[in-house]
């Protein structure tokens, strides 16, 4: 049985595979796609509300860049303790940010939200004390992400923490092998088939570049970071936690 939340974009052949976009076709079926597609995707959104109650400090900005339909920013929102502070959502799809505004509003909270339609690379992150990049550099082009994460750096106080989860590969091809063949026997355990798996894997190929571990670790500490660590691993899916 499949209502009209479920994700069943790629269930029949498509002629010509297009490039993959966060269209109003895919916020319709956002939710679903994520949790069935991501391993530990629920965990890390819970850990990153429970982060925010340790690391946002009173009078800051908090900011959730690739907001969605702001999962991570309603949790942070839940989480934060601290006083006067206010959390910026950041997305240049405007179908996520139509749909992300009506999430929020649909939620109270103390802490009050911003959502801008507008891209990553362009805004001024300033006063931060948590910025959050939730599977959202992969989409960077990859000669961008170390001038991105230097912006993130520099807009951070003292102590300030970002959360970076992105999907990686690994240099070792056999490891990769694996790793990559645990999430697709994931996604089919999770009711997505042959097909499917095939024809996103095809999609996401020109616009979701992913880098190692290693060099992710590498910009963070370039970037000015004095601590780094993953602190989530499933597969090929990871999250790190750097603090400045
Ligand atoms: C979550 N963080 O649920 N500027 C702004 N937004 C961008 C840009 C850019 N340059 N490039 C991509 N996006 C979310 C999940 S999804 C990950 C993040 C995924 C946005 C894009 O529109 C999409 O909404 C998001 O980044 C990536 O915790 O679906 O794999």
């Amino acid at each position: 049985m499949h209502n009209s939340d479920t994700d069943l974009i790629y269930s029949q052949a498509h002629k010509q595979v297009k490039n993959f976009t966060f269209d109003a076709q895919v916020v319709e079926v956002f939710p679903d796609m994520i949790s069935r597609s991501v391993p530990g995707y629920n965990t890390i959104i819970d850990t990153i509300g429970r982060l925010s109650q340790d690391f946002v400090q009173d009078n800051s900005n908090i900011y959730d860049l690739g907001c969605s339909l702001g999962a991570a920013t309603l949790a942070m929102r839940k989480g934060i303790t601290a006083q006067n502070c206010q959390i910026i959502g950041v997305d240049n799809s405007s179908d996520m940010v139509k749909r992300c505004k009506m999430h929020i509003e649909a939620f109270k909270g103390n802490t009050p939200v911003t959502i801008i339609e507008g891209n990553i690379q362009d805004i001024v992150i300033e006063n931060a004390s948590m910025v959050v990049l939730n599977f959202t550099l992969q989409f960077i082009e990859k000669s961008q992400r170390q001038v991105l994460l230097n912006k993130i750096a520099q807009g951070l106080k003292p102590g300030g923490l970002l959360v970076l989860s992105e999907k990686i590969t690994s240099d070792d091809l056999t490891i990769d092998q694996v790793l990559v063949d645990l999430h697709h026997s994931f996604k089919r355990d999770n009711g997505y088939s042959e097909l499917e798996v095939a024809q996103k894997r095809t999609a996401l190929e020109k616009v979701m570049l992913t880098d190692s571990l290693e060099l992710h670790k590498e910009r963070l500490s370039q970037a000015g970071f004095s601590h780094s660590s993953l602190w989530f691993q499933c597969f090929n899916f990871t999250s790190i936690l750097a603090i400045k």
